[in-house]
């Protein structure tokens, strides 16, 4: 098969799976916050951020893992996989927030607390967090599996996971990092969801060896930083649905390695990825070519040697 031809089946293999699924995952979303929230201001909140138009990264993610272990996907797992979803836009709406981040777009639309003050949005997180765990602890799992699920995205999303990660780069917006430290804020800030993202699967298909899955879930994590970094330098705000150029003194991979050697970062975690999901295929013998599609997420149109 020639590289070109390569390239276009491992992106149609992405896109296959994203019009497989997105469409039942915003359905899912869209029905389970109209029938469970029954506060109207709270309810047209929290679906206002999360029927926004994100890409589904994290759901799809679990998905495919499920998928990659041929376990046929139930209600269920999609409760599952849906939870982080919200855990997700909870954390982009306190990111967003006058006291973070300050910003008034995300995905192409005014901001959580823009169009509903700060008071509504800082709840409509809340309650966004607060509802995932209902939806991991009310399903019919496994009982083992319930338990797992609850303490792992607790572990990723909590005071040693993403939200240690958010005190790290707000602590840190005048102090320029080394790339270990900003490598560690980031495996919290952004890795550590996608590594949960990756690990909920293997939970619900009883996996009983996560290492080689979970390196790859964890240089997706990096690679997703390190290309949003570079977004951010290379790209418009039409083409990101938010503000460019916000990075100028941050503590970003351009601002540390140079464009180039951000390039180049990418390329090798990208590579190092796939390197883990061949070796789980070979221990294994299961077909990871659909994780591996993932990694057509990222636009490389630049030549790296
Ligand atoms: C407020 C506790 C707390 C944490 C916030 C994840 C995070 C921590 C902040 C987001 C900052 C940011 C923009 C990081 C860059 C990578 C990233 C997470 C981008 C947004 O995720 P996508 O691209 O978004 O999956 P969509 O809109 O597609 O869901």
């Amino acid at each position: 098969m020639s590289p070109l031809t390569k390239a276009i089946t491992v992106m149609s293999k992405l896109q296959k799976f994203e019009d497989q699924w997105v469409t039942t995952i915003n359905d899912y979303l869209d029905e389970q916050l109209a029938n469970q929230i029954h506060q109207p201001l709270l309810n047209q909140s929290m679906a206002y951020s999360v029927n926004a138009g994100g890409k589904r990264l994290r759901p799809l993610l679990t998905l495919a893992t499920l998928s990659t272990f041929n376990v046929p996907i139930t209600e269920d797992h999609l409760k599952i996989a849906t939870a982080l979803e919200l855990v997700h836009t909870y954390s982009l709406i306190h990111d967003d927030l006058p006291a973070m981040d300050n910003d008034d777009l995300r995905r192409g639309k005014a901001t959580n607390h823009v169009k509903f003050g700060e008071d509504i949005a800082i709840l409509a997180g809340d309650a966004l967090l607060t509802l995932a765990f209902d939806w991991l602890a009310n399903n019919n799992l496994p009982a083992k599996q319930k338990v797992d699920l609850v303490s792992e995205l607790a572990k990723a999303a909590g005071p040693n996971g993403m939200v240690a990660g958010q005190v790290e780069d707000v602590a840190n917006e005048a102090n320029q990092l080394t790339l270990e430290q900003l490598m560690q804020l980031h495996k919290r800030k952004t890795g550590d969801l996608i590594h949960y993202a990756v690990l909920s699967g293997l939970i619900m298909a009883g996996s009983n060896d996560y290492s080689n899955w979970l390196e790859f879930a964890d240089c997706f994590g990096l690679a997703f930083q390190i290309y949003d970094d570079i977004l951010d330098v290379i790209s418009n705000e039409a083409e990101l649905g938010k503000p460019v150029e916000q990075d100028g003194n941050k503590n970003t991979y351009p601002n540390l390695l140079g464009l180039d050697g951000a390039y180049q970062k990418l390329t090798d975690t990208i590579n190092q990825g796939k390197m883990a999901l061949q070796v789980a295929s070979q221990q294994t013998g299961l077909d990871t070519s659909l994780l591996a599609s993932f990694f057509s997420y990222f636009k490389l149109n630049k030549e790296i040697n």
